[in-house]
This record gives structure tokens, C-alpha cells and sequence, in this order.
């Protein structure tokens, strides 16, 4: 096997190797005998140098026109178009998730980039009356500064261009720190924005742990913006340490998202939904379906199908185009489950499906594990409460619409949620009253397209939007408010007018 490659940080449009002098291995979850590539272990010193040149490269970035920022941008959607297919298949083999996820995954970077190059020609304000005369008002948007974008393994293409596009067109600079289990597909991204000549300075890349990287930054008084996305724990620490230094601070955060199906739902439907919502990406989503919430005329049949549907998934390395469910990311992740699963037993849940590492020649050389089901799950136990991140769902028996919803809401999260019905009334009703940024009627709760905002409440969020909705420019712009007296004399506001 080839030696695997060295990759550097991407500091003021240089390739560095960090002052650490230390590297870490991205190894392929479906194989762990198979290194990827080897990145940089960063500490604050480099986080610093990447700081201070985005706050040197945003003098002169943000003077550039905002169409012709994005131009850029539309050029780096062209190039990522036409290397789909093997940015693709990296992204599979460094994180594990199966060929055609991690196609839609470059996909969503590419349909942020158009989305957001049309964008450069907007960027709108408002104008609206003075109370006085000869007097103007209007709103345009400016830019913040440098901004530190910190991104998760689960879209690893995905995630850091619902961040570092809408922040770039906005015209401000940024530090992209992405996860250490999978640094290769943020660095295409950093490469192809190189390439099509982006300015030096205006996107710097630097990997490394938490400790090392995402700390320093989101407490470095340089930088005005940290968007993060990652753990709810995670997240909080982020918050604390931007509230220290005054910076704006976006988060998105963990989920234990309910698809309800009620007693007039298409069963079969309701099934494909489930079955997508809760084993793509290995479960590993902010947007997985977690729990089932099944109105119980229809529970028995429903789980029995289910499961049937369950047990026939292919498990596999996700270069295989006939694999449905993937690897894990790594050995955490699948103790973590482990320990979920054995929390479920516990208390007492009936584990119908999996629930046992997979280990048979063919999985033994990755972090494999089995779509598992759990009945008898009631709102209280652990299982139907905290956020897993694998393939376990939990389905629970609700007696009717009021308390199907009840159940979805008796969480700390609110990112995303389902319902499966014909009825038009319960659809509205649900519409309204499920508590979390997403709601889908008749379909999954994964899924989400870029051009909506995306988000959620209680514990998944703090207030904003990602993606590349018109939320996402709110929170990579400031408005400012221009007021142009052109009277000749003072005009006092609330005072001379009346
Ligand atoms: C996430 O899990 O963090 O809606 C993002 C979806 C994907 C994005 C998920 N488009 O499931």
C-alpha cells in the first residue's frame, strides 16, 4: 500500500506544517488497518499565525464587491461538480458513511455555492422614511471580521460550506478548524478555494483537537465569530468562552429527534421513512430519528415490519454500492453505543433487533454495528432521552395525537421531527405544536435542503439558522444603520417633528 500522505495547514495561502512538529492518523473506519492521510496536531501558536492572517486578509476582503466574492464561490461549486465522484468516495473512506450519502454530502456543498454566488448579487437592505425631511434612512449589511468555523465529521464536506460560504460572500475571513475524524474533506474544500485563486489570508485551515485548536480559538479576542457544530456539551463550553471575549457565537447542536406515525399513516411509508431516518449515516445525524412514536392500533404491525425491513439492510464498507449502513467513525462512537445499548436492557427494554457489535471476518477489521431496535421503551428511561449517535432506535406506544406529541416534546432537544398521517387536521396541528426548528409531514426527519434555514431549538441551538437560507447571512453580517441628513441644518429626531 502507497505511504499515506502528509497533509499541512493552510495558513495566509501557505502550506505549514504546525509548530508542534506533531501529526495524527485519519484512519478508515470500515478498515483501521488503512491510514488516509496524516494531518497536523495544531496548538495555539499555529491558531494564532491563522488568525492573524485572516484579520490582515479581511482588510482588504471585505472592500471586494460582493459580486465579485462570489464569483469565487461559484467557481468552487463548478470544481467540487466535477470532482464529485472522488471527493466522494475519500469522504466514505475517511468517516465510513456509504458511497451515495457521501455523494449527497458533496452535493450540499455544491448546492450552497450556487445558491450563495446569486447571493453576492443581493445581499440586501431596506430603505424606509425618515419622520424628517431632506433626510434619507437605509440598511446594508457589513461584514464581522474573522470568523472561526468548527465543523463535525458527520458532513464533513457538507457542514464546513454551510459556514464558510455564506461567511465568505458576506466578505469576512475565517479559520476553519475541521474534526479530527475527518480533516480530508474540509481540506478539498481549502484546496479548490486555493486554486480558483481565492486572496491569501481569506480562508485558513488548521487541524487539530479541540484542546488544541477549537479552545484557543473560540477564546482569541481576534476572532469576532465562532460557528460551531457539535455536542450540546461542546457547544455550552463554546458559549461560555465567546460570552468571555464578546463574540457572537452560532450553534448547532445535538438532537433526539421523534417521527410520529399514527393510526392512519401509509405504514409502508412510515417504514421507508423510518428505516432512512434512522439508520443512514450509521444514525450518526443531528437529524437521525431516534425515537418512534407509534399510535398503538397500529404499534404491533408496525414493528413487526419494521424490524423485518431492519434485518434485511446490508451492513457494509460503503465503497460497496450495495451497502446500506455503514461504519461507525470510530471506536468511541462504538463503545458509546455499546454502553447505550446495555443502558436499554437495564431498563428494562426489549432489544427485537441487533444490539450485538458485528465481528465476523468481514467486519473485523472496522467499528461495525448492526441496526438495532428497541421496544417497550417508555418517555423516562435514558434510552428515549439522550442523544446516541448510532444505529439504535427506540420506539415508543402513544395513545393518540395529544400524546404522541407530548412525548416528542419531552425532550432538551427540538432539531428535528416527523409525522406520518393522512389527516390534514392532525398534520397542522402537529405543524404547529411540535416543538424543534424542522418539522416533515409524510416524510423522514433527515433530509434537510440548503436553501431553507436550518436549526433547531431548546438544547440543539441558541437563535440561528444555518445552511444557505437568508439565516445563514444574518449570522455572518451585521446591520448597520445609515441615516443621511440632507436638510442643511440639525433635524432633532422626536423633537422637530413634532
Ligand atoms: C447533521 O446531521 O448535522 O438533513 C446535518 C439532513 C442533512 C444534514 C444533517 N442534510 O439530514
Amino acid at each position: 500500500m502507497a505511504e499515506a500522505k502528509t497533509y499541512k495547514n493552510f495558513i495566509d495561502g501557505e502550506w505549514v506544517e504546525s509548530s508542534s512538529h506533531r501529526t495524527f492518523e485519519n484512519r478508515n473506519p470500515a478498515d483501521r488497518g488503512e491510514v488516509i492521510g496524516i494531518f497536523q496536531d495544531s496548538v495555539e501558536a499555529d491558531v494564532e499565525a491563522a488568525v492573524e492572517a485572516a484579520r490582515k486578509a479581511y482588510r482588504r476582503w471585505r472592500l471586494v464587491p460582493a459580486p465579485k466574492r462570489a464569483e469565487y464561490l461559484f467557481r468552487l461549486g463548478e470544481i467540487l461538480l466535477k470532482r464529485k465522484e472522488e471527493y466522494a468516495r475519500e469522504m466514505t473512506r475517511e468517516m465510513g458513511k456509504p458511497l451515495k450519502e457521501a455523494r449527497g454530502d458533496v452535493q450540499e456543498a455544491i448546492d450552497v455555492c450556487y445558491h450563495i454566488a446569486g447571493e453576492g448579487r443581493r445581499l440586501h437592505g431596506t430603505t424606509t422614511p425618515s419622520e424628517l425631511p431632506n433626510k434619507a434612512c437605509f440598511t446594508t449589511r457589513a461584514p464581522i471580521g474573522a470568523c472561526g468555523l468548527i465543523t463535525p465529521w458527520n458532513f464533513p464536506m457538507a457542514i464546513p460550506s454551510w459556514k464558510l460560504i455564506p461567511a465568505l460572500v458576506c466578505g469576512n475571513t475565517v479559520v476553519l478548524k475541521p474534526a479530527t475524524d475527518a480533516p480530508l474533506s474540509a481540506y478539498h474544500l481549502v484546496k479548490v478555494c486555493q486554486e480558483i485563486g481565492m486572496p491569501r489570508g481569506v480562508v485558513n485551515f488548521v487541524t487539530g483537537g479541540g484542546a488544541g485548536v477549537g479552545a484557543p480559538l473560540a477564546r482569541h479576542p481576534g476572532v469576532s465569530l465562532i460557528s460551531f457544530t457539535g455536542s450540546s456539551e461542546t457547544g455550552r463550553e463554546v458559549n461560555v468562552a465567546c460570552a468571555e471575549t464578546y463574540k457572537r457565537c452560532a450553534l448547532e447542536m445535538g438532537g433526539k429527534n421523534a417521527l410520529i406515525v399514527m393510526d392512519d399513516a401509509r405504514l409502508e411509508l412510515a417504514i421507508d421513512g423510518a428505516l432512512w431516518g434512522a439508520f443512514a449515516t450509521t444514525g450518526q445525524r443531528c437529524t437521525a430519528t431516534s425515537r418512534i412514536i407509534v399510535h398503538k392500533k397500529v404499534y404491533k404491525e408496525f414493528v413487526d415490519r419494521l424490524v423485518e425491513r431492519a434485518a434485511a439492510l446490508k451492513v457494509g464498507d460503503g465503497l460497496d454500492e450495495s451497502v446500506d449502513v455503514g461504519p461507525l467513525v470510530n471506536e468511541a462512537q462504538l463503545k458509546r453505543v455499546m454502553e447505550y445499548v446495555q443502558i436499554g436492557r437495564d431498563e428494562g427494554a426489549d432489544p427485537v433487533l441487533g444490539g450485538v457489535r458485528l465481528t465476523k471476518s468481514e467486519y473485523g477489521r472496522g467499528f461495525f454495528f448492526p441496526p438495532t431496535v428497541f421496544t417497550g421503551v417508555t418517555p423516562t428511561m435514558r434510552l428515549a432521552r439522550e442523544e446516541i449517535f448510532g444505529p439504535v432506535v427506540s420506539i415508543l406506544q402513544a395513545d393518540g395525537l395529544e400524546n404522541a406529541l407530548e412525548i416528542a416534546n419531552d425532550t432538551v432537544y427540538g432539531l428535528s421531527s416527523a409525522i406520518y398521517t393522512q389527516d390534514v387536521n392532525r398534520a397542522f396541528a402537529a405543524m404547529r405544536d411540535l416543538d424543534a426548528g424542522i418539522t416533515y409531514i409524510n416524510s423522514s426527519t433527515i433530509g434537510a435542503e440548503t436553501h431553507l434555514p436550518f436549526g433547531g431549538v431548546k438544547r440543539t441551538g441558541n437563535g440561528h439558522r444555518e445552511g444557505a437560507a437568508h439565516t445563514a447571512i444574518e449570522i455572518f453580517s451585521e446591520w448597520k444603520t445609515i441615516y443621511v441628513d440632507f436638510s442643511g441644518k440639525l433635524q432633532k429626531a422626536q423633537i422637530d417633528n413634532n
